[in-house]
């Protein structure tokens, strides 16, 4: 098939180097497996060049017929659950034959048990009402977690046509690359990035005598990921298990998360504070009063992320009140960024971005 791109799915053309599929004719003849030029670019120099046009349309995936003969795959990110499901489409996830695949345990693995996740996400998913046969927690790490995805994926009672599908970055083609690695060494590798939008069109794989499809990751708003730039986003995602950072904090305490987001606690008895966020990530602990007073000094010498560009597009800081009660455990989570665990009865007041989600759910560790 010398038609599409094998690393993203898109058509090749040799017009334009802005549009998806770009190639030059040298090349494209050259090789037999040719790679169009921002797969090469992504794979040689991490360098993943944005795409001015993208119209993939997802209605297609849904079609009756479809759904008819179809599995679908849903991919969620555990780091950024709630961000990961694909709302636009959602509509159509609820009569539709589904595998859930929790992806980047290793993140958690150390923190968390397998069984204990696996209640927190039946009661997750059981809430969103879909009809899902199971749910798959997962790592790309994991060989084991390969071999039982092939194993379900391979079962006779279930549907021969299988889509893989969810939102940008969490992780479906490297997964894909994972499970046919492990029949085919020589299998010629799915383009996979730290970025918005690297598969760019569907990409069909025979497996034993199943059809596999990588479809595009649906983008979504609201989350850091949409308003930072390539090397400040690898910043601020984990790559290795993620060490809770505990801050015991008494009322009229500031942490700042960097700039990213400021939580102030306001009121209630000394308690703990436990951050899951890339483990490099600043985290910056003073008094309330100082924060305000010297934020611009703070500003230029201490709290250097997100960069004076990004804050424009990441739009005015916001303020929510957070309450949580005696026996209440919760996480508040900003989107794309990780969340803190809050404990005891206290109020805290997140200031974050006016197009960053921030809100409050069951705690998950
Ligand atoms: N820690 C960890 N990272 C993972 C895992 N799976 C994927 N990733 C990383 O997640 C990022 C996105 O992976 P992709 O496979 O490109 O994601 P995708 O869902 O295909 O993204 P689109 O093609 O944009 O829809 C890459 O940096 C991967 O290395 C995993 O199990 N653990
Ligand atoms: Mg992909």
């Amino acid at each position: 098939m010398k038609n599409k791109c094998v690393g993203c799915g898109s058509i090749f053309q040799f017009e334009n180097p802005d549009l998806p599929g770009y190639i030059t004719k040298e090349v494209y003849e050259q090789r037999e497996v040719p790679l169009c030029m921002r797969c090469f670019r992504t794979r040689h120099y991490n360098d993943d060049k944005q795409i001015a046009t993208f119209d993939f349309d997802y209605r297609k995936i849904f079609t009756k017929e479809n759904v008819k003969k179809s599995l679908y795959v849903l991919v969620v990110d555990l780091f950024d659950l709630d961000h990961s499901l694909i709302f636009q489409e959602e509509q159509y996830l609820h009569n539709v034959p589904l595998l859930i695949i929790a992806n980047k345990y290793d993140l958690l693995s150390h923190i968390i048990s397998k069984d204990k996740l696996y209640s927190y996400l039946q009661k997750y998913f059981s809430k969103l009402n879909y009809s899902y046969i199971d749910i798959l927690i997962y790592s790309i790490y994991h060989k084991e977690d390969s071999l039982t995805l092939q194993e379900i994926l391979l079962r006779q009672d279930l549907p021969k046509q299988i889509y893989f599908i969810g939102a940008t970055n969490v992780g479906k083609s490297s997964i894909l690359n994972q499970l046919f690695k492990l029949n085919n060494k020589d299998f010629y590798e799915i383009t996979t990035s730290n970025y918005m939008q690297t598969t760019l069109d569907e990409i069909r794989l025979s497996f034993y005598e199943k059809t596999i499809i990588d479809t595009p990751g649906v983008v979504r708003g609201n989350s850091f990921v949409n308003y930072l730039d390539k090397k400040t986003f690898d910043k601020i995602t984990p790559k290795k298990p993620i060490k809770p950072r505990v801050y015991q904090l008494n009322p009229g305490q500031t942490l700042f998360i960097d700039d990213f987001v400021q939580l102030n606690f306001i009121k209630g008895n000394k308690t703990s504070f436990i951050l899951y966020i890339e483990n490099n990530l600043n985290i910056h602990r003073t008094k309330l009063e100082y924060a305000q007073a010297k934020y611009a000094s703070l500003k230029k010498n201490v709290l250097k992320l997100p960069t004076i560009l990004e804050q424009k597009l990441l739009g005015k800081k916001m303020k929510y009140l957070v309450k949580n009660n005696l026996d209440q455990k919760q996480d508040v989570v900003f989107a794309g960024l990780g969340f803190v665990t809050l404990h005891g009865e206290i109020e805290v007041e997140v200031i974050c971005y006016e197009n960053i989600d921030v809100y409050t759910r069951e705690a998950m560790i």
